[in-house]
């Protein structure tokens, strides 16, 4: 059973502030560094009983992504690469909430709820960023997995997606990879070089690629594997953390919403740059054209060219397997025409947050799913994998098609969207399609947009439906934003709670980029 005692005992070292409460958000907790100590103990603590229920290895990343370099966080990751269960993610509220005297109570709460088998053996694998309050707050969720009696193993520095890649890779017996660095770096790298040894013009043209790296973990690990893939090709790093501070001024989140260049790169006209944020799960490409103008390449893109090719495969290989594309209600107007209406690609839309949009993806034999921020990847049923087996019986020319895809999908990190995977995956499918940057931008153009947040006195009075799309409380809102979005050409705009944030976001796309600024504008008003 528990040694009660002992968890009283170390709880008192990692006290709750009283009176703080925090919520296991869409992005696990997330606040300033200094309050989060009691948090990462319980967390380890949570890890534990989750581990010992599914009887297999749960992991914990302390993190705080893109956000700035005092904040910090901790997310726990299910057993097949996954964000945590519903159910157990309310527990995670209420065990971090918990004052000092009921935790122990809320702790056999939970296991009794979950019927733990608290006998059971624990494992958690632990992962952390570069910030520098991580180490110590890693160490306090390892303290909590070893009060409840727990093993753990500490990677240390790590991507949020190398930890789930490590989880699944434990729970799924070895055939989804070793679960080491060495591991990760060789699967990826082996897909990566195979496929650009496929492509016609590798020989010609060496490619290379500027990376802005945030000033944080990916930097640190593209550093470790570079010369895994060099061969095909050659990266350049910046805000590589050896001057800058974490996400500032840089990073994906900041190009993606401020639409332009990170500090600390400088770019030649027609240069493939892109982006990572501060934990590497999310990426953006961009470019500067001859007349100096910037262009981004978001995740709605991304999703773009990499489900055109695996399209494009599929039909080479003449089977019937479908394939489908996840988005979210952020991801503009012409990305969902294109893929609807030229590419014939199925569109799904889901609520925002990964989870939504990964559990979409499994219903496809391939699904296809990215954030337009740039966080996403793709999921390979069975069926794909066993037709790839089989292929030995088919023509040449079918086989070949088979073979990159077999490449190709090692390529991708299934357990999360992974900026260093994606990055190698767009890379190899530019460099086998002979696709400039120019060229890949020019497959449709964005809709201009604007996103705004509104400040409201309570951001629970709103609620949706439709995937986010449509506003159903408070009465009257829907109904405004309608005749507002009447107003401008080719128009849309929504309204919703922040998973993460005290705000409201707004978001609307138009036209032109007065039409969308004005309409986002006019919106915020409607929301107060
Ligand atoms: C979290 C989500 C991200 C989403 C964002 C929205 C995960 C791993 N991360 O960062 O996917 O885009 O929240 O934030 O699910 P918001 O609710 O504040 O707009
Ligand atoms: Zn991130």
């Amino acid at each position: 059973d528990m040694d009660l005692g002992a968890i009283t005992k170390y709880s008192a070292l990692h006290a709750k502030p009283s009176g703080l409460v925090l919520q296991y958000g869409t992005a696990g907790f997330r606040t300033k560094a200094e309050h989060l100590d009691h948090v990462m103990f319980r967390m380890g603590l949570l890890a534990a009983l989750r581990s010992k229920q599914t009887k297999s290895t749960v992991g914990v990343m302390v993190t705080a992504s893109h956000n700035p370099e005092e904040d910090n966080g901790v997310k726990l990751v299910d057993p097949l690469g996954e964000m945590l269960a519903p159910s157990w993610e309310e527990h995670a509220t209420c065990l971090a909430n918990a004052e000092e005297q009921d935790m122990q109570r809320v702790l056999i709460d939970i296991s009794e709820k979950e019927a733990v088998n608290l006998q059971q053996d624990a494992f958690v694998v632990v992962g952390r960023d570069t910030r520098p309050s991580s180490e110590k707050l890693s160490q306090s969720v390892m303290d909590g997995v070893t009060v409840l009696g727990g093993q753990f193993h500490d990677y240390g520095l790590l991507t949020t997606p190398q930890l789930h890649y490590m989880v699944y890779c434990r729970n799924t017996g070895g055939r989804y990879g070793k679960a080491t660095l060495e591991g990760y770096y060789q699967k990826l790298s082996k897909a990566f070089v195979e496929l650009i040894k496929q492509a016609s013009c590798s020989g010609d043209e060496y490619r290379s690629l500027k990376v802005d790296c945030a000033n944080g973990i990916g930097a640190l690990k593209l550093r470790e594997m570079e010369h895994y893939f060099s061969q095909g090709l050659s990266v350049q790093l910046f805000n590589d953390g050896s001057k800058g501070k974490l996400n500032h001024l840089c990073g994906a989140d900041f190009v993606k919403s401020h639409q332009k260049p990170p500090q600390g790169m400088e770019i030649k006209s027609n240069e493939r740059c892109c982006s990572f944020d501060g934990d590497a799960d999310r990426i953006v490409y961009y470019y500067h054209d001859a007349d100096g103008h910037f262009h981004l390449i978001d995740g709605d893109k991304i999703a773009t060219l990499i489900s055109s090719f695996l399209k494009e495969l599929l039909m080479e290989i003449g089977e019937n397997l479908n394939i489908g594309v996840v988005q979210t209600a952020y991801a503009n107007g012409s990305s969902t025409r294109y893929l609807e209406e030229v590419m014939k690609v199925p569109v799904y839309c889901t609520k925002t947050g990964v989870k939504h949009l990964h559990h979409k993806a499994q219903e496809f034999d391939i699904g296809v799913y990215f954030e337009a921020n740039g966080h996403g990847t793709a999921l390979f049923s069975t069926a794909v994998e066993m037709k790839i087996k089989q292929s030995e019986q088919l023509e040449e020319k079918k086989r070949k098609a088979a073979k990159m895809l077999e490449n190709i999908i090692d390529l991708f990190n299934q357990a999360a969207g992974d900026a260093i995977s994606d990055m190698l995956v767009i890379e190899a499918i530019l460099a086998l399609k002979g696709l400039t940057v120019q060229q890949w931008d020019a497959l449709y153009t964005d809709l201009p947009n604007r996103q705004l947040k509104v400040q409201v006195a309570d951001r629970r009075v709103i609620s949706t439906t439709n995937a986010e799309r449509q506003a159903v409380t408070p009465p009257g809102l829907q109904e405004a934003i309608n005749d507002l979005v009447k107003k401008y050409k080719l128009s849309r705009a929504f309204v919703r709670p922040s998973g993460t944030e005290d705000v409201v976001r707004v978001y609307a796309e138009a036209d032109s980029q007065e039409s969308a600024d004005h309409l986002a504008h006019e919106v915020s008003l409607a929301v107060f």
